[in-house]
Order: structure tokens, then sequence, then C-alpha cells
């Protein structure tokens, strides 16, 4: 295949492909020909590729053909639009970056062509009448956005605070008054009132400068530990609140930090000037899909990692809040307020209770009901709002716009993707799925926000074969409906990435002797081995001497656990070598009201008898205790097995990294956010979802190489606890998000008038489409249950 080289960046596809088409004209002519021949349809790139086998039969040929510019053109296309005798392609060399051209079959002549007209060629195969309506509504984020900096390297998508850092630096570089509107932000800090900071008598960068220098000296001559309130009535007069630090030591060091801003503004210092600023100490978080709650919710429908990462989220925040907070000299105690739905049929969970403070925190609840609870519980505005998927964003959209309050959007799963097809189908799916809704949503909050947080870049721009989930609302179009010429831009700065964490007091190393929770052997080694079936376990192992694979998701389609039993059922080698033990779903398919886990668990009974798996194989039903499954993923550990996450795309994975921290060799998917956390071969392996053979070859070899040499296992034990302290820990996350929280609200502010006019075009939108529309969603009713993608 052709590198990427061939075609050199200043070269636009409409530029080079006219070349590439007359080098290869007798095959490309009859590949056209063969396009065209089945009349108007739209064509995927396996589409165009195996028709085009069937055209250059002789594989030499193809290869020749394909080693050239053209077959890297060919190899980037998304899709292709067949109108005859044009063929219209939409093309991605790379992540982020998408060109469209219209080459006609007859001549092989090529023109570029706009991505309204590409969008207005595909909805021709739908509705030719509204696609050529020139008055239909048409949705250009895009044009509102005119004084933003936007990113141009796809290597630099999801590193947005860092740029946001950078552009902010350069506004307030040059002369000292280019400075004022930091002091006016500074000016700006509060809590509940009380003036934190600076006050009014420091009210230019001059004066603040000034100030600083002599503060410094006065500060240099305190012993290091005094605390501020020793010299803070000193302060106030000459024009410092509170806020710079707990001690004489720290304000100093603050105060150097901003010194040297003002001196000449530079990211570094820009950055730790702003994790060290007072400005958050509210935080309302919704995530109201789903069953949210803390005990006995996991497995319920559309309830899965999203509980499991706020409530960690919940608490790592909390934690650094309340660190940062004391480091800045304040007494003030952080709130975080998770607001969701309250259900009055709740299964036995406390889903109905209004108000259920969080576990493992001091100051956090989590709050089933409406806006004015959060004032009056929070005594105040809150300094920041995360929305959670769509319902969730959505409100937090509107909150955040109601009360002027920096946002964040968190969405680990879009719906978009998922279904081939799915903007250009919204007529078929909507009774179902809703996605005119969905899909518009999730672009109003995306446009909305003040930040994204991404877990891994493949959520944001994907990869370079696959569009990424936020990428693939740059355009689109709800024939009948509306055409979002420009949806979002994923080099927009607000976008980033904070991968999440596991809790470590539950998912630590098996080697961890005196902190295991041994407490739990007895009900682990029931649960792994005794030999009777029951109503929590089925298939028992024979030879327990052996390592054992483990997997453990809800049994869904796309989490492939039935992958996984059939790979091992196909390959002795790997039998030979390990026992499988599985946990989730339960064995009564009657029990269930999904109709994807109904048709998992009747295939993992018929996988256990197709394969006579019983001696080999533990299908453990679902489990909701976490300190006894972290537990268990030790005692895997200990019989030196391995963990394999095998879904057929996983956004995230939480099970990935619960596995490493628990020092178990992991192998995982190769479609989605696996693929980032681990590195192939090194902290562990990847597999492919799609090559059952490979997959289970790759870990039969390391099961061999791991019986012939002891030291291979450990290699990978650690290399695996390695990348999650280095990378996936929740501290890292808060701290993160924490820093963009105070980066974002001040970056906010600097784009005041493009955000207000963005806003304007927001609520018009909101207000003329979005709420019409809304209103033929049916109100839901407990049954029947669809299967939720998110959760
Ligand atoms: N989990 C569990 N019991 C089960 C299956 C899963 O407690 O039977 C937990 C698992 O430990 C992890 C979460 O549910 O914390 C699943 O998160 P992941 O990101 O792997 O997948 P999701 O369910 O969010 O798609
Ligand atoms: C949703 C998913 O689909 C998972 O991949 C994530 O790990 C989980 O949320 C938590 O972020």
């Amino acid at each position: 295949m052709a590198s990427a080289a061939a075609v050199k960046r200043s070269d636009s596809i409409a530029d080079t492909m006219p070349d590439a088409l007359r080098q290869s004209r007798y095959h490309m002519k009859r590949c056209f020909a063969k396009y065209i021949e089945k009349g108007r349809r739209i064509m995927k790139l396996h589409h165009l590729m195996s028709e085009m086998e069937t055209v250059i039969d002789d594989k030499a040929e193809r290869t020749q053909v394909l080693g050239g510019v053209l077959g890297y053109i060919l190899c980037s296309t998304q899709e292709a639009v067949v109108i005859p005798p044009h063929v219209v392609f939409s093309i991605r060399p790379n992540p982020g970056y998408w060109e469209f051209v219209k080459v006609s079959s007859e001549d092989l002549s090529v023109e570029a062509i706009t991505v309204r007209d590409f969008l207005k060629y595909k909805e021709a195969l739908y509705d030719e009448k509204w696609s050529n309506d020139e008055h239909v509504l048409e949705v250009d984020f895009k044009a509102i956005d005119f004084s933003t900096p936007q990113l141009t390297l796809s290597s630099s998508v999801g590193n947005g605070i860092e740029y946001v850092t950078k552009f902010t630096t350069s506004k307030l570089a040059g002369k000292l008054e280019n400075a004022q509107p930091l002091v006016d932000y500074l000016l700006s800090l509060n809590h509940q009132e009380e003036q934190l900071i600076l006050n009014e008598t420091l009210n230019t960068a001059s004066k603040l400068q000034a100030a600083l220098i002599v503060t410094e000296v006065y500060l240099s001559a305190l012993p290091k530990d005094t605390p501020f309130q020793n010299f803070e009535l000193s302060f106030k007069e000459w024009g410092f609140e509170k806020g710079w630090g707990d001690t004489a030591k720290r304000t100093k060091e603050t105060m150097k930090i901003l010194s040297e801003v003002l001196q000449a503004p530079d990211p570094l210092n820009m950055d730790r000037f702003f994790s060290r600023l007072p400005t958050i100490f509210n935080v309302v978080i919704f995530s109201p899909h789903g069953y949210f709650g803390q005990a006995d919710v996991l497995g319920l429908p559309d309830t899965g990692g999203q509980v499991v990462y706020i409530l960690d989220q919940v608490k790592a925040m909390e934690e650094e809040l309340t660190l940062r907070i004391k480091q800045q000299g304040l007494t003030v105690k952080p709130q975080i307020l998770v607001v969701t739905r309250l259900i009055p049929e709740a299964r036995g969970t406390k889903c109905n209770q209004e108000l259920e403070p969080i576990n493992g925190t001091k100051y956090s609840n989590i709050l089933r009901d409406a806006t004015a609870k959060i004032l009056n519980l929070m005594e105040g505005k809150p300094d920041l709002i995360i929305g959670n998927y769509t319902d969730g964003n959505l409100v937090a959209s509107l909150m955040a716009n109601k009360l002027g309050i920096t946002q964040a959007t968190i969405a680990h799963a879009l719906e978009k993707t998922k279904y081939e097809d799915s903007d250009i189908n919204w007529k078929e799916l909507d009774p179902k799925y809703h996605f005119s809704c969905q899909f518009l949503a999730d672009t109003i909050s995306m446009n909305a926000t003040d930040f994204v947080i991404a877990s891994t870049y493949q959520e944001i721009a994907g990869s370079k074969d696959r569009p990424g989930q936020y990428e693939s609302h740059t355009a689109f179009t709800l024939p009948g409906l509306c055409r979002v010429v420009s949806g979002i831009n994923v080099f927009d700065p607000k976008f980033n990435i904070a991968a999440p964490g596991a809790d470590q007091s539950v998912y630590f190393p098996y080697s961890d002797k005196q902190k295991r929770l041994t407490s739990f052997y007895p009900a682990i080694e029931e649960l792994l081995f005794s030999k009777e079936d029951n109503s929590e376990h089925l298939g028992f192992l024979v030879d327990r001497k052996k390592p054992i694979i483990f997997s453990m998701a809800r049994l869904d389609i796309v989490k492939n656990i039935t992958g996984l039993v059939e790979w091992y059922g196909k390959n002795k080698r790997l039998r030979n070598l390990v026992n499988l033990v599985v946990v989730g779903g339960f064995f009564d398919p009657s029990k269930s009201k999904d109709r994807e886990e109904i048709a998992e668990i009747k295939k993992m009974h018929t996988l256990i008898e197709k394969y006579q798996l019983r001696g080999q194989i533990r299908w453990i039903a679902a489990q909701t205790d976490r300190n006894r499954n972290g537990e268990l993923y030790r005692c895997i550990a200990d019989t030196r097995g391995a963990f394999v996450q095998p879904a057929l795309y996983e956004a995230f994975g939480l099970t990935v990294i619960e596995a490493m921290n628990c020092g178990l060799p992991t192998f995982a998917t190769n479609q989605g956010g696996p693929a980032e956390i681990i590195v192939d071969g090194v902290s562990g392996f990847h597999i492919d979802p799609n090559n059952g053979d490979e997959a289970s070859n790759k870990i039969a070899d390391f099961f061999e190489n791991s019986k012939t040499d002891a030291a291979y296992w450990d290699r990978f034990s650690k290399a695996g606890l390695q990348r999650i302290y280095e990378c996936y820990t929740w501290k890292i996350y808060a701290n993160k998000v924490l820093n963009m929280g105070s980066t974002y609200t001040f970056w906010r502010q600097l784009n005041k008038e493009q955000k207000q006019a963005k806003q304007r075009y927001i609520q018009m939108f909101f207000n003329l489409q979005y709420r019409n529309l809304v209103k033929n969603v049916p109100v839901p009713s407990d049954e029947p249950e669809q299967p939720q993608t998110t959760s």
C-alpha cells in the first residue's frame, strides 16, 4: 500500500487523484463502470475494494494499482455515494481531515466539492426533493466560530489545555497592560461573596506587579512555615486577599510564579499559576441515565462502568480539591453533587432516595432531584458543571448557560458511530432509538460546553482508519430535518484527554500480601472451584493447577464474551494450557428482558455444549461486590493467569485497568480505548476481536513462554502496573480535570463575545428545532427494555 508520503500534504486529493487515475486508466475505467453498474447507492471501503477485486482479478496487477497514490486515496476513503455517472468520495487522509471529490465514471475527471455538496448527494439517495430544496435548515457552527484559535495537527488533538495555555500566554504577552484581563479575572475570584486573591487596591497590572515585588521581599524575611493568618491583615491592606497559600513559603512561591507571568508570560508558569488558583470549590455532575446507585446496581439496564467512573471520579476530585483548598490557605469545604434520576420503582436499590451521601467522601452526595435544590444545598452557584452522556450533557449545558458557569461534558460512548449510516437512516431508526434528538442534543452540548473530557484519543479523532466518535459529528445529515454542515471541529482546543483510573484501595497488586482481603478467600474458592452448579456458577475446573484466563463484562453482544468462549473452545493448545473463567449475566434467559442479553445467554449454553467445555470452563453470574471482585482478579493472578477483554469495540474499558492494577497480565481488544491503554507486547497485549484464531494463539504463546520462563509472566505483570502508575490513576485524572476547570474558566472570560454569539445561535437552534423534535419522544415506560450501549 502506498504511504502517506506519496501524497504531499500541500496537495489536495482533488489535485493528485486525476494523475493517479490516469496511471491505471484501463483498470479504473472498468472499476468505475462496475461501481455505477448497480445504480444509486452508498459504498463503504470494503465494498469498493471487493468490487475492485472482481474487476482486477489478477493479484499482482491489483497490488500494483493499489501500490501507488491511488491505493492511498482509496484506503483513506470512508464512503462513496454513487449517483451515475458520478461517484462521490468522502476521503479522510488523516484523523480530523476530510476532503470530498466527485469522479466521473465516463472520463475519470475529478472535481473537488464542498462538504455541503457531499451531504446533498447522500441525501439525494433518501429524499431528493428535500435535498434540492434551497431552504432546508443548515446548521453551521463554524460560521459563528470566528475568533477561537484552532489546532492544525492531528497529533495535537486532545491536548486542548496545553494549547489554550499557549494561546492565553500570547494574548497576555507584550506590554504589561496586555495582562489586564488576567488582573480583572483575579479581581473576580470569590467564594460565597468573600473576596479572594486580590481586592480593588491592586486593580491594574502595574500596581499588581509592583506590589508582588515588595511582598515577596517581605515574605522572604518570614520563617517558611508562618501561617497565612499571621500576615493576612497586612496583606489585605496591600491589596492581597486569601487564597495564595497556607504558609509564607507557598504564598511566596505562588506570587513568584505570577511575577514571572507578568514579566514575560510563558505556558509553564501560566499552567502552574492556574493550578494554584482558588477557582473551584463546588462541582455539580449530571449522570441521569441508568440506575445510579452505590450498591446492587451494576448489571441493571444501562448501568455499568459509567457508575463506577462517576463514583471514583467524585472521590478523587474531593480528595484533590481538599488538598488544593488546604494549600491555598482556605478553610472552605468542597462540595460535589451527583445529580441523577429518582426512580420510584427502584428494584431494591436506593435509587428512590432523594439524597444519599457518597461512600468514601466527606462532603459529596447523590441528589435525585432538580436545579433549585442544587442552589439550596450548595448555598450558592456551583463553580463547575460536568455533564455525562446525551441527557446529562444537555441538562448541564442549559444549566451552565442559565447560571453563567463553566461547563464540561463527558460521553465515553457516543451513539452515532455504533450503527452504520445512523444519520442518513434516521427516519427508520427514530421510533426505536430517537437518534434525531440524540444526535442534535449531542451536537448542541459539544458546542455549548467550555471543555470536553475524553478518556482516549480515539474517542475524539479515532485512528488512522476509523473516525472518532466526536469526529463523526463534524458533518452529517438528517434528510427531511436538517443538514449539519459543521457540527463540531475536533481541532477545537476544548478537547482534552483525561483517562480514568481504578480505585487503588480496591484494585491493588496481588503481591501486596499484607493488604489481601483474606476474608473473601472461602467465598472465592467456592466461586471458582466448587463442583456443583448453582445460581451463581455453572461448569467446573478439573485441573486446578492450570493458570486461569479470566474475563468479566455485561453480557452484551459488543462485549464478545461468547467470542472468547468460542476462541477457547476451538483452540486445543490453549485448552491444554489454561482454564477459562468468565463473569457476566446470568444463566436463565427467561429472566432477562434485554434482547441482546437473552441471545448471549443462549449462545453461551450452546458453546459450552458444542465444544464440550465442562471441566475447563467456569461461568460465573454477574458480580456486584467490587471488593470481592478486586480479590477475584488477584486470585486469578495467583494462578499466574491473565485477563482477556475481547470486546468487538470498547470505548475505554475499566476492567482492563482494574486487572492491570492487580498485576494481572492483560490481553485487550485493539478496537477502541484499550488499544491506547496497553502498549502491545510491552505492558500487555492487543488482540483482534475479528480474528479469533490469531487472538487465541497469541494467548497460548504467552502461556507457553511463561511455562518455560517463569520471569516472562512477571515481566508483563510488572510492566502493566508501571503503565498504570504512569498514566492511569485517579490522582492524575483529578489533577488534570481541576486544572482544566481553572484554565477554561479564564479562557471563556477571555473569549466572552465569541462565547455569547455562539450561545445565541445555540439557543435559537434549541428553541426552534430541538424543543419541537423532543415533543415526539414518548416518555419511557419500564418495559420492554431496549439494550442501551452507554453505561
Ligand atoms: N462489573 C462488575 N460486575 C460484573 C461486570 C462488570 O462489577 O459482573 C464492573 C467492572 O468491574 C467494571 C465495570 O463494571 O468496573 C464495567 O466497566 P467497563 O468500562 O469495563 O464496561 P461498561 O460496562 O462500562 O461498558
Ligand atoms: C462506558 C464504556 O463503554 C466503557 O468503555 C468505559 O470504560 C466506561 O463507560 C467508563 O468510562
